[in-house]
C-alpha cells in the first residue's frame, strides 16, 4: 500500500518517499493474543552481544510440572529474543549452564547460595556464579512456582534489554494473595465482559479445547498471579456438584504447571439448593456437616483446590441474614470446612441495601460495608478473608479508599480491584487504571498511626495476618486480544506487577509493558506510555471530576452518560444535583456520617471542606454550584471546563496515536485507531451530555460561552427529510437538542440533506448518528451528486435503543465544500436499528 501511494507520488517526491521507507518498515503483523509476552528477536547489536553470555545449557533439578513449564518457557523465551535453542540437561553439567531448581536441591552444590535465606514462598533468586571454572546463571526458589517466577523474570529482563552478565537478584512477593477474579456463566456469559465469550464455559459446561486457559494461565504466571476463580460470584450452584467436579478439575489441571490455584464462587444457599436439605442455616449442624463432605470430596478430585468467594446478602443473593445470622457465622462454616485442606473463603465486603429510601438523606450506600462488617472484626476465622472492592461504592472513576481496610484489625482482608472497565469506558475507552489503584494502594489510613497506606493493610503486613493481598476482576474473553483493546492488557499486566510489588511506579509498568509489548522504538514507547498515563485523568475529566461518581446510566449498562439515573431510586449511588447545588454531604457535622468511619487524621482531611482535596469534593460534600474550589473557579465552571478539556485531550490521543504509523505494525494501528477514534467522539457525547444536563438544571451559563452552543453543528432535525421523521430522545441529554430522526419508511430507506453556506474549503464532516446492537444500518455521505463516504453501523454497542450508548461519531476527513453545496445522507434501516441520526458537524480539516 505504501509503495502503491509513493509509486504514484512525482518524481520531485519520490526520494523522499524512498527515504520514508527505509526507515519505516513496517513490523510484523501482531494479534494481540500473546500479549506481553511475544519474545520478539533483540535486533540491537550492543544488547544481542551481551546476552552472548547466556551459556548454551540449561539444566533442570526437579522433576514437577510447574519445573517442566519454566524450563520449556525458558527455552521458548531464549528461542524467540536470541534465536538459539538450549541444550537440556537434567543433572548439574561441567560447563557454562542455567540451572533452574529449588534452593534446597542447589544449597549442596553451591553452600554460597545459604546467605540467600530471606526468600519467601514464590520469591526468587537470579544469582551468576562460578564453580570449577564454569560460569552459572541460578534460578532459584524455596518452592517451584518460585522458580517459574524467576525465569519470567530473567526473561523480562532480556526483553527490556537489561543486563544479565553479573546477576543478584532477589525478589519476594508483596502478598501472598494476588489473584484474579471472572464473572463468567456456565452459558459462557460474562457479567461485565467487555470481550467476547468465556474462555472457561460454554453451554453450561467447562470448554472442550482448554488451550486458552492454559495460555492464559501462563500469562498470569509471568506477573506472579497465584490463584484464578473462575466464574461469577452471582453463582450458578451447580458448579460444586458431583457430575461438574471433573469439569472443574480439568481447569485445575491446566492451571497447575503455571502455579495457579483454582477457586470457584459458590451460591450460599447450595445446601438446600444442591445438597437437600431443608436449610442453609451456617449455624445448622448438617448444613456445617454439608459443607465439609463438599470440601472433601472436591479436595478428593483436586488436591491443590485454593477454594471458594462467595458473595452473600448482597444484590439479592441469599446469605446469613435470611437466618438471623452474621456475616462471621457464613464465613466460618464455610472456612472450617476448607481449614483442613488449606482451602480459603475470601468473602466479599461488597453487602448493602440496594432499596434504600433516597429521600431520606442520612442514608449512604458508602458506609454499608464498613457498618457491616466492621463490628464482627476478631469473629472471622484464620482462613477466611474479607475481599473488599477499594472504594466504598462500585468501581467509580474516582473514590476514596473504603474506610473498612483502616478498620480492621483482627481480620484477613485483600483489596478487589477491577480490570473490566466496566465504570470505566468498557474497553472502548482507553483507561490505564494503574495510577488509580495506586492513589488508593498508597493511601495512608492512619490505621496504625501515621504511615500505614492500604497496600500494607490488605498485604497482612500492618496487623500481622496470615493472609493478604490482592484480587482484580479481570473478565478476558475470546477477543484475540483477551480485553478488547490492546491498549488495556496494561491493566492486566499492570495488576500482576502491582500485587507482585506495589511499590512499583505506574510509569515503570507502563513502559515495561509497552516495550515488551510493541518493541523498543523510544517514539513507539514514549507514545504509548504517555498515552496510558493521561488516560484515567482524561476519563475522569469527561465522565465524572470531582468525586460526584461515574455519571453514567448506573441501572444497568454502566457505560454512556445518563447523570439523572443514580438520583430517585433505592441503589445509593447517588450525586444529588439539584437546581442550587451538587454532591453528597458525608460529613459528620451535617451529612450521613460516613466520614466517621476513618480513623480520626483522615476524618479531619474530609471532613472539613478547607482541606477536602478537590477531587473527591462532591464524593465528601454538598456544595453549591457557585462554591470556588481551591483553583479558584467555581464547581459549575469546573465541570463545564473539566468536560472540554477532556474530550480535547480524547481526540488529542487520536493524533499522538496517527504519528506511529508504520511504526507499529499495521493490525494493531488500525485496531487501536479505531477505538480511539471511537473514545474521541464518545468523550464529546459525554462532554455535550454532561454539560448540557449541568446546564439545565444550575441555569448557570458557561461562562466561556460554549455549552448550548455549536455553530457548526446542523441538527438532523433541522434538514430536509426523506422517510427520515423526527424523534425525542430520552433521556433528552443523550442527543443534540434532545431529538434526533429516525428512518420509519416502510422500505427503510430515508435521506436527510441540508444546503451548506459557509465559506469555501477543506472541512472534516462528522457525522453523529446511533449505533445500536440490533440492526447493522448503513450510510452514504454525499456532496451534491458525488458519493464521498459509505460506512455500517455495526459495532455491537450495548443499548437497543437510540441513545448516549449508542451515540457514535464517523469522521469523514477532508471533504472540499463550497457554498451552496448540498450535504446529503442516505441510509438503510436494518432489524430493530432505525438508522438514527443527531446531527452533522462541519470543521475546519485537520492537518494531516
Ligand atoms: O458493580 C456491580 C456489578 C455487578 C456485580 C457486582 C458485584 C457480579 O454491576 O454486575 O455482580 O458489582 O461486584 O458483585
Amino acid at each position: 500500500m505504501e509503495i502503491l501511494n509513493c509509486r504514484m507520488l512525482e518524481v520531485g517526491l519520490a526520494l523522499l518517499c524512498l527515504n520514508a521507507l527505509v526507515l519505516a518498515a513496517p513490523p510484523k503483523r501482531e494479534p494481540g493474543y500473546d500479549a506481553w509476552l511475544r519474545y520478539d528477536a533483540i535486533d540491537d547489536q550492543a544488547t544481542r552481544r551481551a546476552y552472548d553470555q547466556l551459556p548454551a545449557v540449561v539444566a533442570t533439578l526437579g522433576e514437577s510440572n510447574v519445573m517442566k513449564a519454566a524450563e520449556e518457557e525458558l527455552r521458548r523465551g531464549v528461542r524467540g529474543m536470541l534465536g538459539r535453542s538450549l541444550r537440556v540437561e537434567s543433572r548439574l553439567p561441567a560447563e557454562d549452564a542455567i540451572l533452574l531448581g529449588p534452593l534446597d536441591a542447589l544449597r549442596k552444590t553451591f553452600p554460597a547460595l545459604d546467605r540467600n535465606a530471606a526468600l519467601k514462598a514464590d520469591g526468587f533468586l537470579l544469582k551468576t556464579t562460578k564453580r570449577d571454572g564454569h560460569a552459572y546463571l541460578i534460578v532459584t526458589a524455596l518452592n517451584d512456582r518460585g522458580v517459574l517466577y524467576g525465569v519470567f523474570a530473567l526473561l523480562r529482563r532480556m526483553a527490556l534489554g537489561e543486563p544479565i552478565a553479573a546477576l543478584d537478584q532477589q525478589e519476594n512477593p508483596y502478598a501472598p494473595v494476588r489473584m484474579l477474579d471472572h464473572w463468567d456463566n456456565l452459558d459462557g456469559t460474562i457479567e461485565r465482559g467487555y470481550a467476547g465469550p468465556s474462555i472457561f464455559f460454554a453451554n453450561d459446561n467447562v470448554v472442550d479445547n482448554l488451550s486458552r486457559v492454559r495460555d492464559y494461565a501462563r500469562l498470569m504466571a509471568s506477573v506472579g498471579l497465584n490463584a484464578c476463580s473462575i466464574n461469577n460470584v452471582n453463582a450458578n450452584p451447580r458448579v460444586i456438584t458431583s457430575a461438574f467436579l471433573p469439569q472443574l478439575a480439568r481447569v485445575a489441571e491446566v492451571f497447575r504447571p503455571w502455579g495457579v490455584r483454582l477457586f470457584v464462587s459458590v451460591d450460599f444457599s447450595s445446601p438446600q439448593k444442591i445438597g437437600g436439605l431443608d436449610t442453609f442455616d451456617p449455624l445448622d449442624r448438617r448444613v456445617a456437616e454439608w459443607w465439609k463432605k463438599k470440601a472433601d470430596e472436591i479436595y478428593g478430585v483436586i488436591p491443590d483446590f485454593g477454594g471458594f468467594v462467595l458473595k452473600a446478602d448482597s444484590e439479592g443473593r441469599l446469605g446469613p441474614s435470611a437466618y438471623g445470622r452474621t456475616h462471621a457465622d457464613a464465613a466460618n462454616v464455610i472456612a472450617r470446612a476448607l481449614k483442613p485442606h488449606n482451602g480459603v473463603i475470601f468473602y466479599r465486603g461488597f453487602v448493602y441495601d440496594h432499596h434504600m429510601d433516597w429521600r431520606n438523606l442520612k442514608n449512604d450506600r458508602a458506609a454499608a460495608a464498613y457498618n457491616n462488617l466492621h463490628p464482627l472484626d476478631g469473629q472471622f476465622d484464620d482462613n477466611a478473608a474479607l475481599q473488599i472492592k477499594h472504594g466504598p461504592i462500585d468501581f467509580q472513576v474516582r473514590e476514596p479508599a473504603s474506610p473498612l481496610f483502616g478498620g480492621l484489625e483482627k481480620t484477613n482482608q485483600v483489596i478487589e480491584l477491577q480490570i473490566t472497565q466496566e465504570y470505566t469506558g468498557q474497553q472502548r475507552h482507553l483507561c490505564y487504571l494503574v495510577p488509580m489503584w495506586k492513589e488508593v494502594l498508597d493511601f495512608d489510613m492512619h490505621a496504625a498511626g501515621a504511615g500505614t497506606p492500604v497496600k500494607q493493610l490488605v498485604a497482612g503486613r500492618t496487623f500481622k495476618r496470615p493472609i493478604g493481598g490482592f484480587v482484580a476482576v479481570a473478565n478476558v474473553g475470546a477477543s484475540p486480544t483477551w480485553l478488547g483493546h490492546h491498549l488495556a492488557m496494561a491493566n492486566l499486566y499492570g495488576f500482576g506487577r502491582l500485587a507482585w510489588d506495589a511499590d512499583l511506579t505506574s510509569r515503570q509498568i507502563a513502559e515495561e509493558w509497552t516495550r515488551q509489548t510493541f518493541g523498543q522504538d523510544p517514539q513507539v514507547v514514549q507514545t504509548i506510555v504517555g498515552l496510558e498515563l493521561d488516560s484515567w485523568p482524561v476519563y475522569e475529566k469527561y465522565t465524572g471530576p470531582l468525586g460526584a461518581g461515574t455519571l453514567t446510566d448506573i441501572i444497568n449498562i454502566h457505560y454512556g452518560p445518563a447523570p439523572e439515573s443514580s438520583e430517585y431510586n433505592g441503589w445509593g449511588q447517588w450525586h444529588r444535583a439539584d437546581d442550587k447545588g451538587v454532591g453528597m454531604d458525608r460529613t459528620v457535622a451535617t451529612g450521613t456520617g460516613y466520614i466517621g468511619q476513618y480513623r480520626p487524621p483522615v476524618a479531619k482531611l474530609y471532613e472539613q471542606l478547607a482541606t477536602c482535596p478537590d477531587e473527591l469534593l462532591l464524593f465528601m460534600h454538598h456544595v453549591a454550584y457557585t462554591h470556588v474550589l481551591k483553583s479558584g473557579k467555581t464547581v459549575i465552571q469546573h465541570i463545564y471546563d473539566s468536560h472540554y478539556e477532556g474530550a480535547e485531550a480524547a481526540a488529542g490521543f487520536v493524533k499522538r496515536w496517527r504519528a506511529l504509523k508504520g511504526r507499529v505494525d499495521e493490525a494493531r494501528y488500525e485496531e487501536v485507531l479505531a477505538r480511539l477514534e471511537y473514545q474521541a467522539g464518545h468523550a464529546r457525547v459525554w462532554r455535550d451530555s454532561i454539560c448540557n444536563w449541568f446546564l439545565r438544571k444550575s441555569s448557570i451559563a458557561d461562562a466561556k460561552g460554549r455549552v448550548g452552543h455549536y455553530p457548526n453543528r446542523i441538527e438532523a432535525e433541522a434538514m430536509r427529510l426523506t422517510g427520515y421523521q423526527i424523534t425525542d430522545i430520552t433521556p433528552w441529554e443523550a442527543a443534540s437538542g434532545g431529538k434526533a430522526i429516525e428512518c420509519v419508511s416502510r422500505d427503510r430507506q430515508c435521506a436527510a440533506s441540508f444546503r451548506y453556506d459557509g465559506r469555501a474549503g477543506w472541512f472534516d464532516l462528522d457525522v453523529q448518528y446511533f449505533d445500536e446492537s440490533d440492526g447493522k444500518s448503513t450510510f452514504k455521505l454525499f456532496v451534491g451528486e458525488q458519493l464521498i463516504d459509505q460506512w455500517a453501523a455495526d459495532d455491537r454497542l450495548p443499548t437497543t435503543k437510540p441513545d448516549a450508548h449508542a451515540s457514535t461519531r464517523h469522521r469523514v476527513r477532508g471533504v472540499a465544500l463550497r457554498p451552496g453545496d448540498t450535504v446529503r445522507l442516505e441510509a438503510v434501516a436494518d432489524g430493530g436499528e432505525n438508522a438514527g441520526l443527531d446531527y452533522v458537524e462541519i470543521n475546519p480539516a485537520e492537518m494531516q
